[in-house]
């Protein structure tokens, strides 16, 4: 990648501060105040640099290259000083408790429906037959409008206990949504497209929370808290505690994304990569148990408006000079498939695609 002279000065400046990290491939930056910028060495080994408030006006200008590199290499980063409040992180991550340690007749009284992505299971075994996952997962539907949707389905389902759940839960899906439209904002610029294309486009989504659950296991090496997936919807803001458990599959082996705090996980899905023309990539990620220790994360899964149609803005196409690698598709139908295939992987979307484009396709999935 060509950068300029000022740009060079600065990383040559900054070198000194620069921290060595090869086992944790996502990198950080901050979207206020302090900035990391994620720099990959020529050893495929992954840099954090912290940069001094002095340049903010020059890391304004040069986030954006960075970040398009990493998202065309595998899209995962960290992201800092995000403006969302941690002591409602905080709070939501304490309220996990409150309903994964209820007895569990009561947490059935959410019980995931077979086809549908919300309520309560326990290790998908809806879902699967073989290789079930060692965790519990609370999901929640949301999307803005007047009625508050989280705080409602708490309250209907499991009673006036949960109220105050459900409030909190509501108050951290509202902070996810308006952060992921901020992140789409970065990624239309690292792109050179219209800064306002992919917020206009998900101003009206319909998304997901899952909450996870992952108790201690006896033989962890013969489990997963989740298996290796790819992440079929748009862009996925992670709340992970302090206890390792994510990899992704970067360089072709496994790597750790260290918990740092206040922290959060930031990956790009199959449709966000769709809307960017397979440009920016959807990896391959797992999280795995341990028998010391509980872990508990939060998975804000932005996904667009069922109807909507998804492809990529006419300016990349032009600018970079692509033809175009999907067929338009909406997003009901690919969640579908993904429902009726095993785990999303890194195939699924090009399969979805074929579907889509096969002659035999009758549109009945
Ligand atoms: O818990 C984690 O760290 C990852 C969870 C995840 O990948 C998922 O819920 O899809």
């Amino acid at each position: 990648m060509a950068i300029s002279k000022r740009e060079a000065l600065l990383l040559l400046l900054t070198q000194l501060s620069f921290k060595n990290n090869p086992k944790c491939p996502p990198v950080s930056f901050g979207l206020r105040q302090t900035w990391f910028l994620p720099i990959k060495s020529s050893m495929n080994h992954w840099w954090i640099l912290r940069v001094s408030s002095r340049v903010m006006l020059w890391q304004l200008r040069m986030l954006p290259r960075p970040l398009g590199h990493l998202c065309v290499s595998h899209g995962f980063f960290q992201v800092t000083n995000h403006g969302v409040d941690l002591n409602l992180i905080k709070l939501a991550d304490d309220h996990l408790d409150q309903f994964f340690k209820l007895p569990v007749e009561e947490k059935a009284k959410v019980k995931r429906c077979p086809g549908s992505p919300y309520g309560y299971s326990g290790s998908h075994a809806d879902r699967f037959s073989a290789k079930l996952p060692w965790k519990e997962t609370l999901s929640f539907a949301f999307h803005q409008g007047p009625n508050p949707v989280v705080a409602d389905f708490c309250k209907s389902k499991l009673g006036k206990d949960f109220e105050k759940t459900g409030r909190v839960y509501q108050k951290y899906c509202e902070a996810m949504h308006n952060l992921a439209l901020s992140i789409t904002e970065l990624l239309a610029i690292s792109l050179k497209v219209d800064r306002m294309h992919y917020r206009e486009f998900f101003e009206d989504a319909h998304s997901i929370l899952r909450c996870n659950f992952y108790p201690t296991c006896q033989e962890p090496s013969l489990s997963l808290g989740t298996g290796p997936h790819c992440d079929p919807i748009s862009l996925t803001i992670l709340y992970q505690d302090q206890v390792r458990g994510l990899d992704v599959f970067v360089n072709n082996i496994w790597q750790t994304v260290r918990p740092i705090q206040g922290a959060l996980v930031i990956n790009i899905g199959d449709t966000f990569s769709a809307l960017t023309n397979g440009m920016y990539k959807s990896c391959l990620h797992r999280a795995v148990v341990n028998s010391q220790k509980e872990r508990r994360s939060m998975a804000f899964f932005l996904c667009p408006r069922d109807d909507k149609v998804v492809k990529p803005p006419e300016d990349l196409l032009r600018i970079e000079g692509m033809t175009r690698k999907f067929p338009d598709f909406t997003w009901s139908d690919f969640l579908r498939f993904t429902q009726y295939n095993y785990r999303p992987d890194e195939t699924t979307l090009q399969k979805f695609s074929n579907w889509l484009l096969s002659a035999d396709n009758n549109k009945h999935l």
